[in-house]
């Protein structure tokens, strides 16, 4: 059971006070951590602090690590920092259980039998390279560097697509895309002619009335955005949360919409015909900015929200009430565009109804809506150029997917099990767990089977690490430099990662190893820099500051600018008619709805429910439960079943029960948690838990995985990303 009360998920600085005093516990009891002497902290009373951003999830909060006699103690807020304002969440405070994680990979690994069965011989470094490049240069000769293929998430990445793009790749892919906020950004570029981006641009502490669709604060953790939320119910913001199970943001809300799965869509319309049809909408910007609205109103004048009820299950009246709320507060009126949008395949069209109902508050571009980001301007680094390519990136093929402005990471797996358009052979992964973040795992291991090559760069034995022929144990960020990040945020900023302690053992940096590697490919002439602090102080230099300004401060801010158009920020939308595209040509000469319109989804059968799933606010992804000052918060996952459900068949709170989905697959046990709080129609659980590497022996076996129950997906045919919600799952009690 989670120990953290739901008044407390929005106090960010309260649940870390805990965390704190944990890791002050932890870290006493492990020996062998060694002090950087090189850092830029300052000394008091044998403790040390240095400026750093976190890396437990992606939103990169400014952090402040403290390191007391030669050990690393805690790691707080960095009160410079612009995104974390001097605090981190739950997970950021419990990051240094990752620098003391007893299961960490200790030194580099190949593989001693077949592939998955977790049987490793530790080697040198070298050996490693040795033999990675050995490999690299086989796949070369018989089928062009193209058939090597790069899975990264997040910037830690960045040093070996260098080498790797230097080596000749094109495929590189990761799951924040067709697997997250790709069918969010693609349906607001379809309107707007921009995305959304991350950090989001949503003004959300300005907003006077906040829509959350599914995007639930509190629990998704990110941190600016909930301290925002925070502040926004603080001054009173009327909030209107549609989730079809009743989340902490649901809590904060003025109007609570408990929705049927998957009929997000038709209650979009809806309120789009309310606000049309009562003439509610911002006339001016509509007029000004708008393109295609005569034909727009004509398609939604049939979704009125009587028709909307039986879709969704909203009372007609409560869809009326609420879309009067939006316009009441317009423009500071904010339809959070959520983030994990990946649901039902339907997803960019969704995502595009969301952007069209903005477009009619008028909030896109004005406070409390959408603003303009600003960001510093830093130089790359000038590399010699990249080898022509000769072949195309396979990961959508003919433009299959014709509006997917990212590489999609199940497109590269696809061409990975069926060698078109041309055999992929090789596999870099870095910092993404594969059979966790892609649906259906058999196809990811089919693909896997067909490689010659699978590199996997994590910083524990996760489970995409068990299918590698190569293990490179990596350096958690409180030990290693990074690459800048150059923020893209409401104001403009620089931050450095730089390292609080040395790593244990014989883990490397993404850099070095990147290095390294290009070195023994013959490819040392793209690695002009001695080392990485080189770099950065080039790169800093060229941009008017220094590597030891930044050291010391960890954050360089840039000059405030203007983020609306009341600020003088010019409306302009890049799409195709220059202006917000109500009505979208480009979608209809492609074959796709100008204007969204709704699908029914598919009922669970008799004796099934929905599976749906989110996140916890003191875990990320699956990347965390193995972390010992997070694990103590929350241990397993639980499943929220609704407790007539519950009742009927005979399962309490507290019972473990596995689940079966439609094809057959059983999970691992997990405790049912009875509740009002959900739909009876679905059942939930957080996403990450479940983990079956035996190397991960503190997390090994507990809890449940969404992920292997995920056979099925649904890909949204603008963009290709892989709708998850779609799978269904009977009870069954654990023997
Ligand atoms: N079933 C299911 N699938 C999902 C989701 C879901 O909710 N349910 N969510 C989707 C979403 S929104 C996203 S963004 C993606 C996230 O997908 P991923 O980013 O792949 O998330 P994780 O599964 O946590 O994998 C992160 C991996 O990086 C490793 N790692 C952690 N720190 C470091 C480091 O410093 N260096 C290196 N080299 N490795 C490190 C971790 O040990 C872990 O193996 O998943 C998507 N897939
Ligand atoms: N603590 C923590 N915070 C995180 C992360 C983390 O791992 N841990 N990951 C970060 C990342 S990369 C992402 S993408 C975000 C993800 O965070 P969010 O974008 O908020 O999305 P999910 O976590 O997928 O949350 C899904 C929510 O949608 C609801 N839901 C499910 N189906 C439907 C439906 O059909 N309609 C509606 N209206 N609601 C539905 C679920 O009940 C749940 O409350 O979180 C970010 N923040
Ligand atoms: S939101 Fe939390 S985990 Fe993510 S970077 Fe910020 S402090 Fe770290
Ligand atoms: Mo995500």
């Amino acid at each position: 059971m989670n120990s953290i009360s739901r008044r407390k998920f929005l106090k960010i600085s309260t649940s870390t006070i805990a965390v704190a005093a944990a890791s002050t516990s932890l870290s006493s009891i492990v020996k062998g951590a060694k002090k950087i002497e090189s850092n830029s902290g300052k000394t008091k009373n044998g403790i040390q602090t240095i400026p750093t951003f976190c890396d437990i999830c992606f939103w990169k909060c400014g952090a402040i690590a403290y390191v007391k006699d030669g050990k690393l103690w805690k790691v707080e807020g960095n009160p410079e920092d612009p995104l974390s304002k001097g605090r981190l969440c739950p997970r950021g405070t419990g990051g240094v259980g990752a620098h003391y994680d007893p299961d960490r990979l200790k030194a580099p690994l190949i593989r001693r039998s077949s592939r998955g069965k977790e049987e490793w011989v530790e080697v040198t470094w070298s050996e490693a390279f040795d033999y990675i490049a050995e490999k690299m240069n086989k796949i070369k000769q018989q089928y062009g560097p193209e058939s090597v293929a790069m899975f990264s998430h997040g910037l830690g990445g960045n040093f070996l697509k260098h080498t790797l793009k230097a080596y000749g790749i094109v495929n590189i892919a990761a799951p924040s895309f067709a697997q997250c906020r790709g069918p969010r950004d693609v349906g607001f570029e379809l309107t707007y002619g921009e995305g959304i981006g991350s950090p989001e641009r949503t003004d959300i502490k300005n907003a006077q009335c906040l829509v959350l669709i599914g995007s639930h604060l509190g629990e998704n953790m990110h941190n600016t955005q909930v301290q925002e939320f925070a502040d926004a119910v603080q001054n009173g913001a009327s909030i209107i949360v549609v989730d079809p199970r009743f989340s902490v943001a649901a809590s904060k809300a003025k109007y609570y919409l408990p929705i049927k799965p998957g009929t997000d869509l038709a209650l979009l319309l809806a309120w789009i015909n309310v606000i049309v049809s009562e003439n509610l909408y911002d006339k001016n910007y509509v007029e000004l900015h708008g393109f295609g609205f005569e034909q727009f109103a004509a398609e939604i004048s049939q979704y009125t929200p009587e028709w909307a009820y039986p879709e969704t299950g909203i009372d007609p009246e409560l869809i009326r009430a609420t879309a009067r709320e939006m316009a009441r507060y317009r423009p500071a009126s904010l339809v959070h565009p959520g983030r994990h949008a990946t649901w039902y395949g339907d997803d960019a069209q969704r995502s595009r109804a969301i952007a069209l109902l903005n477009a009619l508050l008028g909030s896109w571009g004005r406070k409390g809506g959408f603003y303009y980001p600003a960001s510093m301007d830093v130089p790359a680094y000038p590399y010699p150029p990249y080898p022509t390519p000769t072949k195309e990136k396979l990961d959508n093929p003919n433009k299959k997917y014709p509006f997917a402005s990212e590489a999609i990471t199940t497109g590269i797996r696809e061409a990975t099990i069926t060698g078109n358009p041309y055999p992929v052979k090789g596999w870099f992964v870095y910092a993404t767990n594969l059979i966790n973040a892609l649906p259906n795992e058999e196809e990811t291991i089919k693909a896997i089977k067909n490689l010659d090559l699978l590199v996997v760069i994590d910083v524990i034995p996760s489970e995409i690490a068990g299918w590698a022929d190569v293990v490179l144990p990596e350096s958690v960020y409180l030990e290693r430099y990074d690459d800048l990040n150059v923020e893209l945020f409401r104001e403009p900023f620089i931050a450095l990662r730089q390292p609080a302690i040395e790593s244990p053992n014989d883990q490397k940096p993404n850099w070095w190893m990147a290095k390294k590697l290009a070195e023994k490919l013959g490819l040392g002439n793209y690695y002009p820099w001695k080392n990485i602090e080189e770099y950065l102080d080039y790169r800093l230099t060229n941009a008017g500051f220094s590597l030891k300004e930044l050291k010391e401060k960890g954050i360089i801010k840039g000059e405030k600018q203007s983020i609306y158009f009341d600020e003088g920020i010019k409306p302009e939308f890049p799409t195709p008619s220059g202006k917000i595209e109500f009505y979208s040509l480009q979608l209809q000469q492609a074959g796709f709805d100008p204007v969204p319109k709704y699908n029914r989804p598919a009922e669970p059968p008799p004796g099934y429910f929905r599976l749906l799933f989110g996140r916890a606010p003191v875990h990320s992804f699956s990347r965390t439960q193995s972390n010992r000052i997070l694990a103590d918060m929350m241990e397993e996952n639980e499943l929220w079943v609704n407790a007539v459900i519950a009742e009927r068949l005979g399962f309490k709170s507290g019972q473990y029960v596995k689940l079966k989905n439609t094809e057959g697959i059983v999970s691992n046990k997990i405790k049912i948690k009875a509740t009002e709080r959900i739909r009876p129609d679905c059942v939930y659980m957080v996403h990450g838990f479940g983990h079956n590497s035996k190397m991960l022996k503190g997390t090994y076996l507990k809890g449940a995985s969404d992920a292997q129950l995920i056979t099925k997906y649904a890909t949204d045919p603008l963009m290709g990303g892989t709708g998850m919600n779609i799978n269904f799952v009977t009870i069954e009690a654990e023997a």
